[in-house]
């Protein structure tokens, strides 16, 4: 087993290594960095994020991975973001993570992502039991105009919305932990893979959003700079549009029902494959370092959202 110290971005890692390697942060940068519990799971696991803060005053940004089981680059991403904030010497990295106060947490599907490790590498739900099948996709379970389209009634779909709105406890105690910020938060920044899109609300609806030109803009600033390291393209535009019709979402419902403007969506890479869930470990690195790029472009041009 790795220790905290070696833990690295050459691997994907299992969610104890990164569970424990996050405690390891917090306990070296002990000024800046606090542990932050975003709810618990059906099995019984912890949501455990990180506070990163240098001062007081600052809006929040809250930046969440591993809501998809199998979307491994989503928390290898997430975690290597934690680490630039507060180790990077970079003069824009850091007045970035300076000027903002950070709610990260890699992994807000915990059981799911462990069954990925253990069972079935490909799980995307929870691993909430039901009659005849495992899970809800955590993705259209959030109280949002919930199971209206681009979700199933069918309990063995992988897009199966739960029985009701907020059945899952994940989703349900990480919404109570994201209401509780009230009025903090500047930006909601979720991750999936894959496909190479950056996205903004509605899935529920083709209609524009009220910020959809201020969110086309941001986007367009972010993905010009994701770009620039290794050439790769993103597209954007709405959820509906730009992927597919999809209602339950958490960034449908922060943008609605906590009323924050600044709520976008990655999907990581790869931009296509046969099974583009398992991206090569050898793309962890460069995944993260375009994203960062595109994070420091995106919170430049939000600063007057
Ligand atoms: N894609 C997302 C999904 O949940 C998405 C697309 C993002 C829909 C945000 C709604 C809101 O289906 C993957 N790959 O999971
Ligand atoms: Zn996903």
């Amino acid at each position: 087993k790795k220790r905290s110290s070696t833990y690295d971005w050459t691997g994907y890692h299992t969610l104890n290594e990164t569970y424990e390697w996050m405690r390891w942060m917090q306990s070296r940068f002990p000024n800046v960095m606090e542990m932050i519990v975003g709810g618990k799971t059906y099995e019984g696991r912890e949501i455990l994020g990180v506070k990163i803060s240098y001062k007081s005053g600052n809006k929040g940004i809250f930046i969440d991975g591993g809501i998809h089981a199998r979307e491994w680059i989503t928390p290898a991403t997430v975690t290597y973001i934690i680490n630039e904030l507060v180790t990077s010497t970079n003069e824009e990295i850091r007045t970035m993570a300076e000027s903002y106060d950070w709610y990260i947490f890699p992994h807000i599907n915990p059981d799911g992502f462990v069954y990925t490790h253990t069972t079935d590498r490909l799980w995307r739900k929870t691993r909430s039991p039901g009659t005849t099948c495992y899970g809800a996709d955590a993705n259209r379970n959030w109280d949002v105009k919930w199971l209206t389209v681009g979700a199933s009634s069918q309990e063995c779909s992988e897009t199966y919305a739960g029985k009701s709105a907020f059945s899952e406890i994940e989703m349900k105690s990480l919404a109570d932990y994201i209401a509780s910020l009230n009025g903090k938060l500047h930006a909601y920044l979720s991750f999936h893979s894959y496909g190479h899109l950056l996205m903004w609300p509605y899935g529920y609806t083709e209609d524009p959003s009220p910020h959809d030109a201020d969110l086309r803009q941001i986007s367009e600033a972010a993905i010009t700079a994701l770009s620039k390291r290794f050439g790769t393209q993103y597209s954007i535009g709405s959820i509906n549009l730009a992927i597919y019709p999809s209602s339950g979402s958490s960034i449908d419902w922060v943008y609605d029902v906590q009323n924050i403007p600044l709520a976008l969506t990655y999907e990581l890479r790869p931009k296509s494959a046969m099974n583009g869930f398992v991206l090569p470990s050898a793309q962890i690195i460069p995944t993260a370092l375009e994203t960062m790029d595109s994070l420091i472009a995106l919170t430049k041009e939000a600063a007057s959202l």
